[in-house]
């Protein structure tokens, strides 16, 4: 494969082309708090086992994009310890009992630093993979991700990771406004609810790709050869 050339690959709602030295791997909050048993989101009854059937798909596609030195970058969604990035509408709106910035099983919840705020160990970064820590749900809000990007001749993006139809969605939209073009691989993204995952799934790739595309990281692997 060289990573100069474009290289075109199956997907929803048609092919999507791309130049892999062009396009980053995007991976969104993938951190304990929302995967791991006994984390923030299963203290809120989720089921994370819907969650952690991303982290094979995801692991073999970073080892891949490594493999042939292709761009990665990470987020975290969180906040700093003092909260003063915390809109006072994002820390009540939930009315749970526990709210962010308070004690949880891991810490402090979505708080930098705190151990739940972490990349789960199966994919973490390398030291040259920009993380970028973000206080909202899309990853170009309040951050210097697209300065890195534009920085790094980035024009298209694989997004991965979690939720679906909250951070992975918000950030493809956003992203699409800024003029990059996004494949979602359907099987390194997911939700705890099934019904929105199908629904965002079907959000991005409507009316001719309004958002970008989806497809498979099987088609994507292939092509990487
Ligand atoms: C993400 C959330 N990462 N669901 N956050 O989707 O609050």
């Amino acid at each position: 494969m060289n990573p100069q050339q474009t290289v075109s690959i199956a997907a929803e709602p048609y092919a999507f082309a791309f130049v892999p030295a062009c396009c980053a791997l995007l991976i969104v909050d993938m951190q304990r708090d929302f995967l791991e048993p006994g984390g923030f989101g299963e203290s809120l009854g989720n089921d994370v086992t819907l969650l952690r059937r991303t982290i094979a798909p995801i692991q073999k596609l970073l080892a891949a994009w490594r493999a042939h030195g292709l761009q990665v970058m990470h987020t975290r969604e969180g906040h700093r310890p003092d909260l003063m990035d915390l809109p006072p509408a994002k820390r009540h709106r939930g009315r749970g009992t526990r709210l962010i910035g308070d004690p949880g099983p891991m810490g402090r919840i979505l708080i930098r630093g705190e151990p739940g705020h972490e990349i789960i160990p199966q994919l973490g970064p390398l030291p040259a993979e920009p993380v970028i820590d973000k206080p909202g749900k899309g990853a170009f809000y309040a951050t210097d991700l697209h300065a890195i990007l534009q920085n790094r001749s980035i024009r298209q993006l694989i997004v991965t990771g979690v939720t679906t139809e909250v951070c992975v969605n918000t950030t493809v939209r956003e992203a699409n406004d800024r003029g990059y073009d996004c494949l979602v691989p359907a099987d390194c993204v997911d939700s705890y609810f099934p019904e929105f995952h199908a629904a965002g799934l079907a959000m991005i790739k409507a009316q001719d790709g309004i958002f970008g595309w989806v497809s498979h990281s099987d088609k994507i692997l292939a092509a990487l050869g």
